[in-house]
């Protein structure tokens, strides 16, 4: 039986690492921070997105990725924040956000005097990570419910991003959690993370997130 063997020895670029990498570009010459939150659902992305508001300044934008609803552009609206909402409900229920879809959100929105430029991406700790975006940084939120072994599990979203944000921290006195072992664990699959731990309900260590957005800004 002959087996056919097929090696692929680069990656090609395809299209949507081609637009990451111009939205990169555009934003870095607009000096415009892009930070892109990846997450499983519920993990505190919008929490951090309307408490970000408040400490650091309203002069950032969010562009919100969700299968249905308004939601979450809603929430941060109330807070503040100006925010576009991308549905991929109605064009098929995609689980992650492409970089043609911010592309085009990019086109219809006033970026004028905006500092950082948010995306929240749908709520899925696999699938978006596949996807480059074309953000400055990427960030993992991870909340301490959701157990030590997340990064062991879900590699790709922590090898892919830079930051990683271990959210409600407040939690932990009523969870068998240790975050130590939660750190030990990022740094296996990816040395050179920086984590973040805070509370968007109590604020502590936001204080944290606040100074890594200063010292980032464009
Ligand atoms: N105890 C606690 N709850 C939080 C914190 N941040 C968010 N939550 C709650 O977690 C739930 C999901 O938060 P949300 O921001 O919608 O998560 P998202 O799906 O990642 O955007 C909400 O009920 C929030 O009130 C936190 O720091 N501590
Ligand atoms: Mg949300």
């Amino acid at each position: 039986m002959d087996i056919k063997e097929i090696k692929v020895m680069k990656k090609i670029l395809n299209i949507n690492d081609r637009i990451a990498d111009e939205l990169r570009k555009y934003l870095e010459e607009k000096g415009i921070l892009y930070i892109n939150l990846m997450s499983s659902p519920g993990s505190g992305k919008t929490t951090i997105l309307e408490k970000t508001a408040e400490n650091f300044g309203k002069n950032i934008f969010v562009i919100e990725g969700d299968i249905q609803t308004t939601l979450d552009a809603e929430r941060v609206s109330k807070a503040g924040i100006n925010s576009f909402q991308i549905n991929t409900g109605p064009f098929g229920g995609d689980c992650h956000l492409e970089s043609g879809w911010i592309k085009s959100a990019i086109e219809e929105i006033d970026l004028e005097g905006i500092e950082i430029l948010f995306v929240e991406n749908i709520g899925n700790l696999v699938c978006p990570a596949e996807f480059d975006v074309g953000a400055h940084i990427n960030t993992v939120v991870l909340s301490v419910t959701e157990g030590e072994d997340k990064p062991l599990k879900y590699p790709l979203a922590f090898r892919n991003s830079q930051l990683c944000i271990i959210s409600k921290t407040d939690l932990v006195p009523y969870l068998d959690i240790s975050i130590e072992k939660i750190k030990e664990n990022i740094k296996q699959v990816n040395p050179q993370m920086e984590v973040i731990e805070l509370s968007a309900k109590t604020i502590e260590g936001f204080e944290d997130w606040v100074d890594y957005l200063k010292k980032n800004l464009k």
